[in-house]
């Protein structure tokens, strides 16, 4: 493996339940977070030069939160997606529990990349993970996915909306493909530069409601 994020990386920890987390001291960590189907596991994959992540054309494909480990200097938590009204109910309001717990837990990630269609306009259930993810004090990267399959002419238009929504100062965002590897070196660095080394300060208490669950 070859990345601008790490040499080794390995699946530590398939969680199924809120609260399941790696034993050991803790690592930084990144949550990936979005809604089901944008491209969550393939960009990971692609991040880091490997293909550990379990990828699929259909919807729901990542069941658990996976914990990976890269360089045993951080982890990397691929979650199943948001907003597919067909996962059953059950699954839907396990998977909801446990990114909760995860994101306004005792020891909550350092960083969350956030995933949107890069194809699509903002979706509610994007801005409302947008917002859970400030009020609970979580520094988060945007990345637009499938950046390959928005035409040119599009692009410039499309990056103005989803920016109006999406960005600040503090929140940056890039239109990424994993397919033709667009923008992921400097997505990479972006990461890794804003994990390593920094710990979460300041992050705010319970947020005010659960992250979205299904489109609305
Ligand atoms: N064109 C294009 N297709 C992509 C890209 N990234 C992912 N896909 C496709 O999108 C589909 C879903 O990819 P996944 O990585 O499994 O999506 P996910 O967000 O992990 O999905 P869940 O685990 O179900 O939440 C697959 O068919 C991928 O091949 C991309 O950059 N460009
Ligand atoms: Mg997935």
């Amino acid at each position: 493996m070859n990345s601008p994020l790490g040499r080794t990386v390995r699946l530590e920890l398939p969680a199924h339940s809120a609260g399941e987390r790696p034993h050991g001291l803790p690592l930084p960590s990144v949550v990936v977070l979005g809604r089901s189907n944008v491209g969550k596991s393939s960009l990971l994959n692609a991040v880091l030069a490997t293909k550990v992540a379990r990828v699929s054309q259909t919807p729901g494909r990542t069941q658990a939160l996976h914990w990976y480990r890269v360089d045993d200097a951080f982890h990397v938590i691929d979650c199943p997606g948001y907003g597919y009204a067909k996962t059953a109910r059950e699954s839907r309001e396990r998977f909801a529990g446990q990114i909760e717990e995860l994101l306004t837990g005792e020891r909550g990630p350092d960083l969350a990349l956030l995933l949107v269609d890069g194809r699509l306009g903002p979706q509610d259930s994007d801005r409302s993970m947008a917002l859970f993810l400030r009020t609970a004090g979580i520094p988060t990267v945007v990345a637009a996915t499938k950046w390959d399959a928005v035409k040119s002419s599009q692009r410039v238009r499309q990056l103005r909306a989803l920016a109006a929504e999406f960005e600040d100062p503090e929140r940056p965002l890039l239109p990424v493909s994993s397919e033709t590897g667009e923008n992921l070196p400097t997505l990479g660095r972006l990461l890794k530069d804003r994990l390593i080394g920094r710990t979460r300060m300041g992050a705010a208490p319970a947020a005010p409601q659960g992250p979205p669950e299904k489109e609305s």
